[in-house]
């Protein structure tokens, strides 16, 4: 009986958390606990944003829109339409109709009261998703990325709007530090018997989640081992922008670099072993000699197939 967590963000912690599924599945063990990245999260036209979170919960649905990574399949943008001939919203950043009633429910159980950590628990129970979803934190921590030039944007601005472009000098989540982690967030890390860091950017989809004040602190204290899977293959991101995120903090965009950038346990980082890419085997030496094991295995998650045999190597990593 294998308990297990996913620390998780975008598309790439959504297949990774698909192929967690099912691993999971065939080996009999207990459905994971996914802790999602929640500084991608924006108010937009009056609603609450969680798009991290979304592409999770969608995916583990089977409504997501496979092509795009986010939103719903199928999904309509006629109420995106009419906000924009109001002047409102923003015309880059499109919010389907059936993505919108999502919103809408959210930020009506926020508005009544309810956590963000509830209103997850709330919206999981519409579909069966064979995981629990649990938010870093409930507090409101939106990245904000300052360019060149010294103007600060929120990530979604610089992420769709410039497409990454303006290059970035910091990634920010302005009052973090006093931020708690979501309940059940350091219980399930404790408990766990192996804490899985999916390959989702390491800057602006794991990065938040390990600054949340308690989460390493208890990545170090478990006793389950802390295995990762590289976002990077043969040199180069799989999707996203990665590259562009990792540059600005000064690591090269490398299987090796993305490894010693998150550091050995024994070294008071957060991994005990590493996966990389077959295309990465080169790098297997130098992430051992840090003190993480490591192992080359195929990382492209082509399909769930694909994504559920990463799944399994990492879970016995
Ligand atoms: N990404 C885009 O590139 N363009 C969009 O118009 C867009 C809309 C959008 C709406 C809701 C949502 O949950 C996500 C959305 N995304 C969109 C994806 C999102 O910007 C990022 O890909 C993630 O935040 C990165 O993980």
């Amino acid at each position: 009986m294998t308990r297990t967590v996913v620390l998780a963000g975008g598309v790439g912690g959504a297949k990774f958390s698909l192929g967690v599924r099912e691993a999971l599945a065939r080996r009999g063990d207990p459905p994971a606990t996914i802790v999602v990245n929640t500084g991608d999260d924006l108010w937009l036209t009056g609603v609450r944003l969680q798009p991290d979170v979304d592409s999770i919960l969608y995916a583990l649905a089977g409504v997501n829109d496979r092509e795009r990574g986010w939103g719903r399949a199928g999904d309509s943008e006629r109420v995106h339409e009419e906000i924009q001939a109001w002047g409102a919203g923003w015309p880059w950043f499109t919010l389907g109709d059936l993505d919108l009633g999502l919103h809408v429910a959210r930020t009506g159980w926020l508005r009544d009261g309810l956590t963000p950590t509830e209103v997850i628990e709330r919206m999981s129970r519409r579909w069966d998703l064979g995981a629990r979803l649990l938010p870093m934190t409930d507090a409101e921590v939106d990245t904000v990325v300052t360019v060149a030039g010294g103007e600060r944007l929120h990530f979604q601005e610089w992420w769709t709007r410039h497409r990454a472009t303006l290059a970035p000098i910091a990634f920010e989540n302005p009052g973090i530090e006093a931020a708690r982690p979501a309940s059940g967030v350091v219980e399930a890390i404790a408990d766990a018997d192996v804490v899985l860091v999916a390959p989702s950017n390491p800057v602006v989809s794991i990065g938040p989640i390990l600054t949340v004040p308690g989460i390493r602190e208890a990545l170090r204290e478990t006793s389950a081992a802390v295995v990762g899977v590289s976002p990077i293959i043969d040199g180069r991101v799989v999707r996203g922008m990665a590259d562009v995120c990792l540059t600005a903090i000064g690591v090269e965009t490398s299987a090796a670099a993305v490894a010693a950038h998150y550091g050995a346990r024994r070294d008071g980082g957060i991994l005990d072993a590493w996966l990389v890419a077959e295309e990465d085997a080169a790098a297997t030496a130098p992430v051992a000699a840090l003190g993480i094991r490591c192992a080359a295995v195929p990382l492209w998650m082509r399909d769930v197939e694909h994504s559920a045999a990463i799944a399994a190597a990492a879970l016995s990593a």
